[in-house]
């Protein structure tokens, strides 16, 4: 029986990706599973204005673990920073430095060197181990302005 249920949750995390499933055989997993994963970029604040020089980014997520690039487990993956760029959602990140930022060692923090005075979109974005955005998507936007 325990071997029976056992491999029925496995099937159905295998099915869905790791999400949205509210089955009740698990009261603790359909729990987990029906509160949505997010990030926050809690450092710098939304509108703060920053000396030029190196920007620390400090991100924070809930509902999903934060693994290193290649590793495709359902629930994880790893940060991104997007400065004054867009997001395919359905396509892996690009790596392009100045635009693009992969955390690809699970970093939780990261630094950019060399933002040029004036106002910057910056996203962060959870993508998963070949780098394509977790769905359904897990984003935060600020903006910020470099003096
Ligand atoms: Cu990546």
């Amino acid at each position: 029986m325990r071997v029976t249920v056992g491999l029925g949750i496995a099937l159905m995390v295998l099915g869905c990706g790791g999400g949205g499933d509210t089955q009740e055989a698990d009261a603790g997993m359909a729990e987990e599973a029906a509160m949505p994963a997010r990030v926050t970029i809690t450092q710098p604040a939304d509108g703060a204005v920053v000396d030029a020089g190196p920007v620390l980014f400090v991100m924070e997520t809930e509902g999903l673990e934060i693994v290193e690039a290649g590793n495709m487990n359902p629930g994880t993956g790893h940060h991104h920073l997007v400065v004054d760029g867009d997001i395919d959602w359905a396509l892996p990140i690009p790596n392009d430095p100045g635009v693009h930022y992969h955390m690809g060692l699970a970093q939780t923090e990261f630094t950019i060197e060399d933002l040029t005075p004036g106002e910057h979109r910056v996203i962060s974005v959870v993508a998963d181990g070949v780098h394509i955005p977790v769905d359904p998507p897990v984003a935060d936007t600020i903006t910020i302005t470099v003096r």
